[in-house]
């Protein structure tokens, strides 16, 4: 297979600019074939709105699984994010066990909590799913708030470096090659992703633009597999993500109306340049 392919794992929340409407249209326009599992569905997310609908898909996922193996389908890379469901973990864990190319790379954006709380659908029972799927991962990419839950370490605001490497540690033991940990912002203004590879450590700090949007850790993600799939480092691919982020956030937070997600598909030319430039 010359060309790459990509399968992703995550909700569809029918409106609101997240999940799998983030990252199906990111990542194929990064030029990656992409096919979808939909682990619930949605009638918005879950940040900001209420009286959403829900359908959790965990009985389709193993039905799904059987049929691929049967046509004898192989993905380059697989990435999950957002799934719904504790009970589905194992499910998908399995998959990424058996569907990945021999050199295939499962990434897992533990998209489950932000601003130091669960989302409002999860407890420390998907937490502890959760630590089992990161440990399957050869790359994960938690937020500072997920890599609390997933560690057990105390969320704070206001932190040093020493607290960061041992967020790192605790990561590391629990069994991901690859940690991409994002928002990591030591002083005002300021933030970053401090990429952490074979035990060696970069940080790319960037401009920190105060107003927080929602879907912003979905549209991350799925620009960094769109550049690591493009054959881009990890470190070069977080930065790449960064810097689209960064736009995506520009381009949208001056318009109240659009307080429900970014709007991510002002910047796709910017995130395709930056993949072809480096
Ligand atoms: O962006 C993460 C996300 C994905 N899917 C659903 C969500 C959220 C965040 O709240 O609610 C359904």
């Amino acid at each position: 297979m010359t060309d790459k392919r990509v399968l992703t794992i995550q909700d569809i929340s029918c409106f609101g600019q997240c999940s799998l409407t983030v990252a199906l249209p990111i990542i194929s326009a990064c030029g990656i074939e992409t096919a979808v599992i939909p682990s619930a569905v949605l009638s918005t997310h879950t940040s900001g709105f209420t009286g959403f609908t829900c359908h959790d898909l965990a009985e389709d996922i193993p039905k799904i699984h059987a049929h691929w193996k049967e046509v004898g389908v192989k993905f380059n890379a697989i990435y999950t994010g957002y799934l719904g469901s504790a009970e589905m973990i194992a499910d998908v864990t399995a998959i990424m066990q058996t569907l990945g190319t021999e050199d295939g790379i499962n990434i897992v954006d533990p998209a489950m909590a932000d601003d130091g709380v669960l989302y409002p659908a999860f407890d420390m029972a998907y937490v502890e799913e959760m630590k089992k799927l990161c440990a399957a991962a050869d790359i994960i990419l938690p937020n500072i708030t997920e890599a609390c839950m997933l560690t057990g370490m105390e969320f704070k605001t206001v932190y040093d470096e020493a607290y960061i490497q041992e967020l790192i540690a605790k990561l590391s033991e629990l069994g991901a090659k690859t940690i991409i940990l994002t928002g990591v912002s030591y002083q005002a203004g300021r933030t970053g992703v401090l990429v952490v590879e074979d035990g060696k450590q970069s940080y790319y700090e960037h401009h920190r633009i105060e107003k927080g949007c929602h879907g912003t850790g979905d549209v991350y993600a799925s620009a960094f597999v769109g550049a690591l799939l493009q054959g881009k480092d990890a470190f070069t691919a977080a930065k790449i993500a960064a810097d689209y982020t960064v736009r995506c956030i520009e381009v949208t937070k001056d318009d109240a109306e659009h307080w429900y997600g970014v709007k991510f598909e002002k910047a796709i030319p910017e995130l395709i340049s930056a993949i072809y430039a480096e």
